[in-house]
């Protein structure tokens, strides 16, 4: 692994943002507290099997109590901004209607904490906890939604509006509409294409409702989303192997950028997904633009395209990995830190997004916990040579604005429960005690925090 022994803060630029990131249902616990309704993702761990070792986001790293003292590490580490995701049933307990007074002043309290510490707060609307109650009425299948959505977001603008600037609208809505609606192991558990596709419609129709109310709610709003970026490649370059790649591109990226960059569905590269029509009203072509302020980009691993069809579903090609030439993370995912070299030049290569910033980017390892330290020079390499990458990228003159690491602090790592640790600090799931690791300490000296 090249080790990029000169790399420095100074080498992105004064204005560059660097953050931690983590997600409500991650890290917060407190699942019932204070009024809070059920999400898809508490109905889904309790209902038992589908989860690493019948794990559960119950207790999570009681973020819900432990905030301040959570946020007093981003700042002792040196990091300018902290992303956090707002809980949808927290704040709605039947996703929409009656306002919960206890959730909103949880958001507030925290967006606070981050501001008292000189902390920029980056609230994300939705990371994947739907409230139950929506599930209940058909979630991101019905239209409805859309509706929902925009009075979900209402509210939270305008709670938080007088104090936060950055706001990114979703995070990965591949990851939860293929994974949770197509392939049926996140939540909500669903496994079909129709799903699917009216989800991912109705999706990308919210993010624009949403980035309209939070333009014109909060001012000066710095509005975003986030988008996971999965380069594929293939095993061959057979005709077969183009068009397999081709498909998968689409079905996991491009249909969830390009209708909200104004350039449609990528029917013809993946006729798969011709049923979206069926879910397309008038006006909808131009209801689902928007002009981002900025992308987040969220790069973890490319993925080998298979080119046969699997039956059950429907011909889609699966992405395998190529364990043969790469390191492995503790995900199974392998390290290709170009990869987020060639992400970030592909969102570029659009030539309509002003601002490009890496919303995450990181690694599980096995980590020790021994006396009280945490050698996790691996994440340590995997960062360096990720941050290498970004600085190439700005080289080469892709407008890349910040970089915000997976994660502060190790959490819930969904259907993989609590193994595979992501933290730049350790966490004792029995005590909840924080240890900083050598990858969180490096931080520190990377962004100068060690000096002060
Ligand atoms: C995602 C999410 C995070 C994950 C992280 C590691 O990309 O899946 O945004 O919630 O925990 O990516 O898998």
């Amino acid at each position: 692994m090249a080790a990029m022994t000169d790399l420095q803060r100074g080498d992105f630029g004064d204005e560059f943002t660097w953050g931690v990131a983590h997600a409500s249902y991650q890290v917060e616990g407190a699942w019932d507290a204070d009024g809070k309704g059920p999400s898809i993702w508490d109905a889904f761990a309790h209902g038992g099997g589908r989860i690493r070792g019948g794990a559960t986001g119950d207790v999570a790293c009681d973020f819900y109590h432990r905030y301040e003292t959570d946020t007093d590490l981003v700042r002792e580490l040196g990091f300018d901004a902290q992303r956090f995701s707002i809980s949808w049933p927290r704040v709605l307990p039947d996703g929409v209607g009656r306002v919960n007074p206890a959730g909103l002043d949880f958001y507030d309290r925290v967006v606070d904490a981050c501001l008292e510490r000189g902390v920029q707060p980056w609230p994300t609307l939705y990371h994947w906890d739907l409230p139950q109650a929506l599930q209940d009425r058909g979630g991101w299948a019905n239209r409805s939604i859309v509706g929902w959505f925009e009075e979900y977001v209402q509210v939270v603008a305008e709670r938080l509006g007088d104090r936060v600037r950055d706001w990114m609208v979703f995070n990965e809505p591949c990851s939860f509409l293929v994974v949770g609606h197509l392939l049926g192991y996140h939540a909500p558990g669903v496994r079909s294409l129709r799903t699917y596709l009216a989800g991912t419609h109705h999706v990308n129709l919210a993010q624009a409702v949403g980035a309209r109310v939070l333009r014109a709610t909060v001012a000066d709003a710095n509005v975003g989303t986030t988008h996971i970026v999965t380069p594929m490649t293939t095993a061959g370059d057979t005709e077969r192997d183009r068009r397999a790649r081709a498909s998968l591109d689409v079905i996991a990226n491009r249909i969830f950028w390009e209708p909200n960059l104004g350039l449609g569905y990528p029917v013809d590269d993946a006729p798969l997904i011709a049923g979206i029509d069926r879910y397309r009203k008038a006006g909808d072509d131009e209801d689902v633009r928007v002009d981002w302020d900025f992308v987040g980009v969220q790069y973890y691993q490319r993925q080998r395209v298979l080119s046969w069809p699997v039956p059950k579903l429907r011909g889609i090609p699966l992405p395998r990995k190529d364990f043969r030439r790469y390191e492995i993370t503790a995900m199974g995912w392998e390290v290709q830190p170009d990869g987020l070299y060639e992400s970030l030049e592909r969102w570029h290569a659009y030539g309509r997004i002003p601002t490009l910033i890496v919303t995450e980017n990181g690694a599980a390892f096995p980590d020790h916990l021994v006396e009280g330290r945490v050698h996790d020079d691996r994440r340590i390499a995997f960062y360096r040579d990720h941050l290498a990458e970004v600085r190439r990228a700005l080289g080469d003159g892709i407008p890349v604005h910040g970089y915000f690491c997976w994660s502060l602090m190790d959490n819930f790592e969904w259907a993989e429960g609590y193994d595979p640790r992501f933290g730049l600090v350790h966490v004792d799931f029995d005590t909840q005690a924080r240890t900083v690791k050598d990858s969180g300490r490096w931080f520190q000296g990377f962004l100068g925090a060690d000096a002060t």
